[in-house]
């Protein structure tokens, strides 16, 4: 078997320390850029999408100007809530090979971090990366609730004949045993869902909401349907997000959430439930605004379940 190795990133990452894999540090946060997935046949390869690791790492100093600066969106200095051991394990690209073999090695990095009890932060990547995630947390042997912030619904069994591609990630999640239940918000306009797939879901009992949904209602539905305590993985689609917040997508659909419907139900779960793992993906760098604010906002998403997971009263609060 070839080992795909992380490589380091151009920058890290906060100005964490960097790691390789195989794993040698202490690590309660671990953060990984997975730069793309398997891609459907006549796609390019590798996709824009490739880029965003870096190009996400690369405005750190934009979304936080300083740790020891006050954030107001956590109400603290995000130095004052981190925990000791917050480490960038680089990029774990598919260069080579058959993707079972790369698939197989990023579950076990993953299932190894989450093994050891780390709060796992991914950065995309297609949303196909969400799939050796998914694969992975089957070794909490707890069951975890999928969040899932997204324009489309993402529930194809397969797109010509590939199983673990970007239309994918969420009916991959529904056949896992360990995959508790999924809360799906932002869905608009259409994509690669057909009414089979719509009707899948549903069946499934996922708990759907469009975006117009939250535009009219607002987040406490959402958090009904997602039990406190319980531990939840974040799948963050860019294109959930509206494309005058997150620009940079392949997909722009009009009429998507704003951050700041995100960034509080983002919080309020972190607290309330244990949110062992968070990928953001489908972030296309060369699609974004010259100011960056896609990776800037990328950035700011994951900061907030940072600073709600570890601070007073989050749940990750007692690991310090
Ligand atoms: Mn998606």
């Amino acid at each position: 078997m070839t080992m795909h190795t992380t490589h380091a990133p151009v920058r890290p990452f906060l100005n964490w320390p960097v790691a390789t894999n195989p794993r040698t540090q202490p690590t309660q946060v671990a953060l990984l850029g997975l730069p793309h997935s398997e891609p459907y046949p006549g796609n390019p390869h590798p996709n824009d999408q490739a880029r965003a690791p870096d190009a996400i790492r690369w405005q750190s100093g934009q979304f936080c100007d300083g740790q020891a600066h006050w954030d107001f969106d956590l109400g603290a200095e995000l130095s004052s809530l981190l925990p000791a051991h917050c480490v960038d394990y680089g990029n774990m690209p598919w260069t080579h090979g058959s993707y079972d073999e790369h698939a197989t090695q990023v579950t076990e990095l993953l299932a190894g971090l989450w093994g050891d009890g780390a709060q796992v932060f991914i950065l995309g990547g297609d949303h196909g990366v969400t799939i050796p995630a998914l694969d992975a947390l089957a070794v909490l042997q707890t069951p975890v609730h999928i969040l899932h912030i997204d324009a489309h619904l993402d529930w194809r069994a397969e797109v010509n004949g590939v199983r673990r591609g970007y239309s994918s990630p969420l009916r991959w999640a529904s056949e896992k045993p360990w995959i508790s239940g999924m809360t799906q918000i932002g869905m608009r306009g259409t994509g690669s869902a057909r009414r089979e797939e719509f009707a899948a879901a549903q069946a499934y009992g996922s708990r759907i909401f469009t975006a117009e949904q939250v535009h009219a209602a607002g987040i406490g539905p959402v958090l009904e349907t997602i039990p406190k305590g319980a531990a939840v993985y974040i799948t963050v689609d860019a294109d959930g997000l509206d494309p005058s917040g997150m620009p940079g997508v392949l997909a722009p659909s009009p009429g998507g959430l704003r951050f700041d419907q995100i960034a509080p139900l983002l919080r309020a779960v972190s607290r309330d439930c244990k949110v062992v793992g968070m990928d953001v993906v489908e972030v296309a760098p060369g699609f974004d605004a010259s100011n960056g604010i896609t990776c800037i906002t990328a950035g700011r998403m994951i900061l907030n379940v940072l600073g709600a997971s570890w601070g007073e009263g989050g749940a990750y609060n007692l690991c310090k």
